[in-house]
């Protein structure tokens, strides 16, 4: 019997279709714009680590005391023996609280299931969790949350809780979160939890500082997008030409991102031209900020109640438990 044909190789230099069409269509807008969620490859990844070191990006270390404060009320809304999901899960180490938590105070999980769309950063981050936690399953998903997921084997008749922290709910606007959120209401399935880290609406000068630190870290997290595009879809955009900018765009109860460019610029990507005139910005992110409020209403539109909501003693950041229905 002939083996069968072997099939064609993947031609691991070819760019990317679905980033190439988003890239095209984000610079081909009035403003221009590019999705968020390709800051995230392997340089992306560590300088977002970079950024929740900064002292001037308060959420994740509010974020962390709050889990640290609730840790046993937060183990007993996730329940004994239940699957963890978190999506967007970075390099886990929130979850990692939760895992403690747990196993603390009601048992250990069944399973802990980290989804991201960075890869070999996830896979070195599931590594590393099976090594200190051995005996528990660490399940990782390689994927877009903004999709519905497809969920590796699971124990059977586990509750499933859901984790999104860190405020990436931020990141889509009032529509998008919604539909985000719904996905997340698919994969937990009625009954199940979501436990949602979101930051709360604060004055501008603190906010303006957290997307534009002193360091200069977010600065370089935002132009390594260019730097992405350049070498992923030769492109030849003259990066340190882009200025970083973060907006606080109150109206909006939103933090911008912007890339602006220095002087009238013309800029290819595969083939495509794209004129800047002086000044002109490229929208790169927008970090949403919540209210009690605006946290009931989305969790509501999203099929979700809100059981708790936890906050720090200076209401900074909001860590909201919330069950399917
Ligand atoms: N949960 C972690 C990391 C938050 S940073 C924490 O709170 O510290 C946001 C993470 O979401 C990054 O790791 C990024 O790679 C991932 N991400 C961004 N957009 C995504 C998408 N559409 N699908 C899956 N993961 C995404
Ligand atoms: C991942 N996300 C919630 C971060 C935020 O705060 O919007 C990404 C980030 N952008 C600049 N700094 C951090």
């Amino acid at each position: 019997m002939s083996a069968p044909a072997a099939a064609p190789a993947a031609d691991a230099s070819a760019p990317d279709q679905t980033f190439l069409t988003d890239v095209l269509a984000g610079l081909s807008g009035d403003p221009k714009s590019l999705p968020c969620k390709y800051f995230y490859d392997a340089a992306g990844s560590r300088l977002f680590e970079a950024i929740t070191a900064l002292p001037e990006y308060y959420p994740t270390r509010i974020e962390a005391a709050i889990f640290r404060d609730q840790a046993e009320a937060i183990a007993r809304f996730v329940g004994p023996g239940a699957v963890l999901i978190e999506f967007g899960s970075g390099n886990s180490e929130k979850s990692r609280v939760l895992l403690d938590a747990c196993g603390e105070y009601v048992g250990a999980l069944a399973a802990y299931v980290p989804q991201d769309i960075s890869g070999p950063f996830l896979e070195t981050v599931a590594r590393r969790l099976r090594n200190e936690y051995p005996g528990l399953p660490v399940l990782p998903i390689i994927g877009d949350f903004t999709q519905p997921v497809t969920l590796p084997d699971l124990p059977p008749h586990r509750r499933r809780v859901g984790f999104f922290p860190g405020s990436t709910i931020g990141n889509f606007g009032p529509g998008a979160a919604a539909k985000v959120l719904r996905t997340f209401h698919d994969a937990v399935g009625p009954g199940g939890g979501l436990i949602l880290g979101a930051d709360l609406i604060k004055d501008g000068a603190t906010l303006e500082a957290a997307y534009d630190d002193a360091a200069g870290v977010t600065a370089q997290f935002n132009r390594n997008l260019l730097t992405r595009i350049n070498r992923e879809l030769g492109a030849d955009f003259p990066v340190d030409r882009f200025r970083h900018e973060a907006r606080w765009n109150a109206e909006q109860s939103r933090v911008e991102m912007h890339l602006v460019a220095d002087a009238p610029r013309t800029v290819t990507v595969a083939g495509r031209r794209f004129d800047f005139a002086e000044g002109e910005s490229i929208h790169t992110e927008n970090s949403y900020k919540f209210s009690r409020e605006t946290l009931h209403a989305l969790a509501a539109e999203a099929g979700f109640t809100i059981e708790t909501i936890w906050t720090d003693p200076r209401e900074q950041f909001a860590v909201a438990a919330m069950t399917a229905e």
